[in-house]
């Protein structure tokens, strides 16, 4: 088949856009062997497949279960969240119009992953329960990409299969009607003078009726704008009506007539009204983002040039200011060398993605090697991270972005390794997010706890991008090179400018008549690439321990430096150990490893390992404050001591009762030789004095000799929680799984308190837990 926007870019272009065309669309993923020692066989893609598909079902039979026809799963509930029947949860519940999101938005997947059955039956359960003149208030972005999308991509589904003969066979484009009549809804949204929409809409009642509770806003996100021309035009021109096109593609103009002139950026937030900007800051996640991937999109799906000089004029501003790889970092759109913050959003994930069909390979890779590393270190990705991949904000709703970049990044390539990370989303996704009634998403990465809800983009995107990047083209359902994905990844087809053209002309070039441009501008990563084969591991070596996650202990966190060691050779090492540094000759390190010793190490030089005892911890980031209440007579729980927690051993915060135990002085005190009394220790919390060796290495030695938990006592005179802010203990560089026992840390006026207590009473019960949970506070 002929993919008409791939042959009209060839001329347009000169062959840049073909690149991304083929890399994407049209080359068949050659079997190359991973450059990560990482390659996978068939039969560990299929399994993985497998594990999707069941996956998939856990969701989606949990939330037509338990949810249907509500909205939204609400997955640690196990039932529907119906707006109005749970607290609002602000501008979130926009999405919900009472119009059965999730199954709307769910629709194609179920095509996508050959559930036909479920797909046929769920288009009858649409047709028949869902109504869309609810007297509610809507997000149009939302709805537009979820609801009017879901129902287009599934119309184009359903089509498919009923020209095949088989299935589908009494459907009349039900689907069809029931999104012009949303798009009928959208659409007063625009009675503005500027073009731009409202950013909400009334079902019923539209926006300027009294009785539609909405009509009084004067601001709309960029996105919000911006996101309305693939599924806006393609209900134009399946329906014949070129009022919804028209008016999608109002608003991008008065975007791009808005733009800086001089950076060509454009603001997160602009006034409907008249057109000002009123959030200046430029990026290319959260408030933006799907503003350029419409830009592109809509050239590759409608063919109008005007949207890519469009896009390509913001994509140079773009990498000119915004990427500073693999970093891409908001500035502000008049003053574009000023970065306006040092956090990223999660949403800027998808933006690889772009790039790969942008044919702008190398950033891509270098973004989402970034991006990987961060899932490393947290699992998922947070709603926003630092610029040293520290959590900012820690919650993770289940967003697909990341598999998105995935998935394109597969497809550009080739190369298995972005198996192994789609690997990693499925086991975490499992790990962390499986409840028995769905996915939750996570409230927070650091502590993983849950937020009861299931965004219907779960179903829509995640499932989609995780399938395809582990499916072999033959085995899906459709030839998937034919389709573009929406922003909410609905499917549709890139005949649709050729076969049902627009009304509208503006400059439009008409298809081109070339017979299959295709076999020649169809290069792989070797044609590309020649003489560099592993041309997506080079570039990513480069980003590989950017969170220190994964990073070889011993190559990184060993450095040589020379010492000017006296005679004896015990100042500098003394002086270093207690600014709390441990020193291991070299002669030790080299004997142990190889055998041999090199010249250096006769001459007093020293390895040095350089090991933080404690984080630092971000402002942002908080510590959860621990306390270390005292218990037993005299003291029944009025006594309570701050305390710090450590990044490892045994998560207090998990514990709903805390961990109580007899406290027992370590011997020796630091515990950083033989622990000698094991005996007294057993069974009870061991207290130990900060100093002369790691904490990790003091947890162990205690744990070994039968301590149920640990007490770190600082040991710098004078120290205390009132004059020094909480901080968190780390490990000594190595694995720490093995400790497996709570914790804590007192400043030393803190464990002064604690070693007088025990002194005085020599039986002294404790209770280890988060302050919030402070007994016989209330
Ligand atoms: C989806 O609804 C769409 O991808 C949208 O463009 C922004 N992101 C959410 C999922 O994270």
């Amino acid at each position: 088949m002929r993919r008409n926007w791939i042959t009209r870019e060839t001329r347009a272009c000169g062959g840049l856009v073909v690149t991304l065309a083929a890399l994407v669309i049209s080359c068949p993923l050659a079997e190359v062997s991973g450059h990560d020692g990482q390659a996978m066989t068939p039969e560990e893609k299929s399994e993985i497949r497998d594990q999707i598909l069941e996956m998939f079902d856990h969701a989606y039979n949990s939330y037509m279960d338990y949810a249907y026809p509500a909205d939204e799963l609400m997955p640690l509930s196990c039932r529907g969240r119906v707006r109005g029947l749970e607290p609002n949860r602000g501008d979130v519940d926009d999405s919900l119009g009472k119009f059965s999101l999730t199954l709307i938005d769910t629709l194609d997947t179920l095509v996508l992953l050959n559930k036909l059955d479920e797909f046929e039956e769920a288009v009858k359960k649409i047709m028949r329960d869902v109504r869309l003149d609810n007297d509610i208030v809507v997000s149009v972005f939302e709805t537009n990409i979820r609801v009017l999308g879901g129902l287009l991509g599934a119309h184009v589904m359903a089509d498919v299969l009923k020209q095949r003969g088989q299935r589908m066979q009494w459907y009349r484009d039900e689907l069809l009607h029931m999104a012009k009549e949303l798009g009928y809804r959208l659409l007063p949204a625009f009675n503005t003078t500027s073009g731009l929409p409202y950013p909400r809409v009334n079902l019923r009642y539209g926006v300027v009726n009294p009785l539609s509770r909405t009509g009084t806003e004067s601001d709309t996100c960029t996105a919000c704008a911006g996101t309305l021309i693939l599924e806006f035009a393609a209900l134009s021109r399946m329906s014949g009506d070129t009022i919804f096109e028209e008016h999608a593609r109002k608003a991008m103009d008065v975007l791009w007539e808005k733009r800086q002139r001089g950076s060509d950026l454009v603001g997160t937030v602009i006034n409907i009204h008249n057109g000002d900007w009123v959030r200046r800051d430029s990026g290319v996640g959260a408030g933006i983002d799907s503003y350029y991937e419409y830009l592109m999109k809509a050239y590759i799906l409608l063919g109008d040039k005007v949207y890519l000089e469009r896009f390509n004029t913001h994509y140079s501003a773009i990498m000119k200011y915004i990427s500073q790889p693999p970093l891409l970092l908001n500035v502000h759109m008049h003053n574009p060398t000023v970065n306006v913050r040092s956090w990223m959003d999660s949403l800027l994930a998808f933006f690889p993605g772009l790039q790969v069909l942008r044919g702008d390979l190398k950033p891509a890779i270098e973004t989402h090697e970034m991006l990987y590393q961060v899932t490393k270190q947290h699992n998922f990705l947070p709603e926003a991270f630092t610029t040293e991949f520290r959590v900012h904000w820690g919650q993770h709703p289940l967003r697909p972005e990341f598999a998105e970049s995935t998935y394109f990044l597969y497809k550009a390539t080739g190369d298995p390794y972005y198996l192994k990370v789609g690997q990693s989303i499925v086991e975490k996704l499992n790990a962390h997010a499986r409840v028995p009634c769905g996915f939750a998403a996570v409230q927070d990465v650091r502590t993983g706890t849950h937020e009861d809800r299931m965004d219907s983009f779960f179903l829509a995107e995640m499932f989609k991008y995780l399938y395809l990047l582990f499916s072999e083209k033959s085995q899906l359902p459709i030839d998937i090179d034919d389709y573009i994905f929406t922003t909410e990844a609905h499917l549709l087809p890139v005949s649709l400018s050729t076969t049902q053209p627009s009304c509208l002309t503006n400059g439009t070039e008409p298809p081109a008549h070339q017979d299959d441009l295709f076999s020649y501008s169809c290069p792989s990563a070797q044609t590309l690439f020649p003489n560099n084969p592993t041309f997506a591991k080079t570039i990513r070596d480069g980003y590989k321990y950017l969170t220190g996650v994964g990073r070889a202990q011993q190559a990184s966190s060993v450095r040589g430096i020379e010492l000017p060691l006296h005679d004896t050779g015990l100042e500098p090492v003394e002086f270093l150990k207690s600014m709390g540094i441990s020193l291991t000759p070299l002669t030790e390190l080299v004997s142990a490893s190889q055998g041999s010793v090199p010249q250096d190490s006769q001459k007093g030089v020293f390895k040095l390992k350089l090991v933080a005892e404690v984080s630092q911890t971000p402002e942002h980031e908080e510590v959860v404050p621990l306390i270390v209440q005292l218990i037993s007579p005299p003291f029944l729980g009025r006594t309570v001591l701050m305390a710090g927690p450590a990044k490892f051993g045994l998560d207090l915060t998990k514990q709903e009762h805390g961990v109580k135990g007899r406290i027992m002085k370590s011997v020796p005190y630091t515990a950083c030789g033989p622990i000698e009394n094991t005996v007294e220790l057993q069974g009870h919390i061991a207290l130990a004095l900060r100093g002369d060796c790691m904490f990790a290495a003091k947890a162990r030695r205690l744990q070994e000799a039968g301590a149920i938990g640990v007490i770190f006592i600082d040991h710098r005179e004078g120290s205390s929680s009132a004059e020094t802010p909480l901080f968190q203990m780390v490990g000594d560089g190595e694995p720490t799984d093995d400790i497996t026992v709570p914790l804590v840390f007192l400043f030393s006026k803190e464990g002064a308190t604690l070693t007088a207590a025990l002194q005085e009473h020599h039986n002294v019960d404790v209770l280890l837990l988060p302050k919030e949970r402070q007994l016989g506070k209330d």
